[in-house]
């Protein structure tokens, strides 16, 4: 018994351990585009990046909700999202940009595609989700492991966090005004992403290019 828990171990370390290398060359990827567009085309549509691996509870808690016995099998297989990479950039457009960037790498393999920006869910989340798979080199040979990217505005970002939050704090069972409001937010978002890309777009074409304004151009991630 104690020999089978020590290989259990060291199966989720393995585990976890590809999940982390996952993350680590899909966020050098997406580090690699972000500094050619600077470099190139003096231009980023990439606000910031951020990187979890989901907890050993919320795992559980999402397995057990898809009626999963919590194996370390049924982790791997089942649960896309156990390494997830968050990309925020600055318009709705640039979204695509980056999603063809990534999906059009030869090691990367596309194994999902859920586009909740043209059809957003019910609650008004808005955000494009690809679930990919890069190879992990080990000694015994390439391993697929699977990483979730979201790709979303700033806008959209902002929107998601506070309702992220509402729905932890509410248990899900957040009161109706609450969700109206919260669905009200989202077509405003919506709105603002629209009018900051048509001024966008205005701006480009009265300057023909965008300009970067110098107190911009000094600050560092
Ligand atoms: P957390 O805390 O971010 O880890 P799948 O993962 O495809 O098997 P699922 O969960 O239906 O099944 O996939 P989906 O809808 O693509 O959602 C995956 C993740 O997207 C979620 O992970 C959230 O991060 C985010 N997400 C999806 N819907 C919403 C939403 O309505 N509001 C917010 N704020 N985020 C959302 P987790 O595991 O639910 O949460």
């Amino acid at each position: 018994m104690e020999l089978a828990q020590e290989y259990v171990a060291d199966d989720l370390k393995k585990a976890m351990f590809l999940y982390d290398s996952a993350l680590k060359q899909v966020s050098t990827k997406i580090e690699i585009l972000s500094e050619e567009f600077v470099n190139v085309h003096n231009y980023n549509p990439i606000e910031h990046v951020k990187t979890r691996i989901k907890t050993s509870e919320s795992i559980t808690h999402k397995l057990e909700k898809q009626g999963y016995d919590t194996t370390i099998e049924n982790m791997m297989h089942y649960l896309h999202d156990v390494a997830g990479v968050r990309i925020i950039c600055s318009f709705e457009k640039d979204i695509y940009s980056i999603a063809d960037m990534i999906c059009n790498q030869d090691d990367v393999k596309v194994l999902i595609i859920k586009n909740y920006i043209a059809n957003p869910k019910p609650n008004g989340y808005k955000s494009y989700h690809l679930v990919v798979s890069v190879p992990i080199y080990l000694s015994e040979g390439p391993v697929e492991t699977k990483v979730e990217i979201q790709i979303r505005t700033v806008a959209m970002d902002f929107w998601a966090s506070l309702e992220h939050k509402i729905k932890y704090k509410f248990e899900g069972n957040a009161p109706d005004r609450i969700q109206l409001d919260l669905k009200e937010c989202a077509d405003i978002v919506d709105m603002l992403d629209k009018k900051m890309f048509s001024l966008n777009e205005e701006i480009k074409a009265f300057a023909g290019g965008l300009p970067m304004a110098p107190s911009e151009r000094d600050w560092k991630d």
